[in-house]
């Protein structure tokens, strides 16, 4: 089996923040937030963050802040819940969250009022969704501000994601898929409500994931990716079945995954490279106690290290 390639992904990571006119960065324009947050906090993983200048990531991140408080993923685009969790979690990684004026920022629009929607959560969002529920609680759980919404009616919503399979989907009824169960999973952890799954059904799942090459897949009869070492992985550590996968042969998978001369990691074997399976691939492999690697903490999406200050950090109960 190879071995992670670590200095030439951090090269790799580097140079696609410098790119600003090939075709990745080109399509990438409008989520570079998204971009900034899987690049540095794999930088972290792997022990390199202190590469980057870290007033002018907070200044960029900063100029993607509107009125309403939220975050846009680049600077002159529209504010999004997907980017705000981003842009705090990047502030997270650089012990910077307390240049965000907490108060003002939720109490200056849309986040409290729609994030009390009764079905689910919306915040800065157009449509309630087991994945923007769990964006805005991690986010809140990040600002020490879940006490501001209805808890229990979010994770009633998240429960009505729950299928007979034990998975979960994106809305009420919606197919299982490993992604909308990392979110209802996190979700759930992040408000201290595991036991509203049935952990050996939603286990059995989630390990039959696992295919021949040692990768996983989403969902039934579909092809392995390297991100789902991240979303079914985490899962299975949240309600304790990891030990149900066969941990070396995901490793080779990943590491088979490695482009070797240039950096960084694609979906499969040969395939192209890119930023957001680099990310994942390095947090799959810190999940599986790859040597030398940061720890992740798999509810947070974030190190381990950094939910710690965090939660030490805590001014109110959550
Ligand atoms: C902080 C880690 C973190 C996440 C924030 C954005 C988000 C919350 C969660 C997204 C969860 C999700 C839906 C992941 C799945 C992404 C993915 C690879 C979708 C592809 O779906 P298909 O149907 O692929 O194209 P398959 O593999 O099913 O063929």
């Amino acid at each position: 089996m190879g071995e992670l390639a670590t200095e030439k992904h951090v090269r790799y990571i580097l140079s696609v923040e410098k790119r600003k006119d090939d075709f990745q960065s080109v399509v990438m324009e409008h989520l570079r937030m998204n971009g900034a947050y899987w690049g540095l906090t794999a930088l972290d993983i792997l022990g390199k963050l202190n590469t980057v200048d870290v007033d002018e990531v907070v200044s960029w991140v900063m100029s993607c802040q509107h009125e309403s408080g939220g975050f846009a993923g680049n600077v002159g685009h529209d504010p999004h819940i997907l980017y705000t969790l981003s842009a705090v979690q990047v502030l997270a990684l650089f012990d910077k969250l307390d240049v965000l004026d907490v108060d003002k920022d939720l109490k200056s629009g849309l986040t409290i009022s729609t994030a009390r929607h009764d079905r689910g959560l919306y915040f800065l969002s157009d449509e309630a969704s087991s994945r923007f529920s769990y964006i805005a609680i991690l986010c809140l759980s990040l600002l020490h501000q879940l006490d501001k919404i209805n808890v229990e009616k979010a994770v009633n919503f998240i429960v009505s994601c729950k299928n007979m399979d034990g998975g979960f989907g994106c809305t009420p009824g919606g197919e299982s898929h490993s992604g909308q169960i990392f979110c209802c999973v996190g979700a759930l952890a992040l408000t201290g409500s595991l036991h509203h799954i049935d952990k050996d059904l939603l286990g059995w799942w989630l390990c039959e994931r696992q295919v021949k090459s040692g990768g996983l897949n989403g969902r039934p009869e579909k092809l392995p990716d390297v991100c789902y070492s991240w979303w079914v992985l985490s899962s299975l550590i949240m309600i304790d079945r990891v030990h149900w996968i066969n941990k070396e042969k995901l490793i080779k998978f990943i590491l088979d995954c490695q482009d070797t001369e240039n950096g960084g990691i694609s979906d499969r074997p040969d395939d192209a490279v890119d930023v957001y399976h680099t990310y994942f691939g390095i947090a799959g492999l810190s999940l599986l106690e790859y040597p030398s690697l940061k720890a992740i903490d798999p509810a947070y999406a974030l190190p381990v290290d950094v939910v710690n200050r965090i939660r030490l950090g805590k001014r109110h109960a959550i």
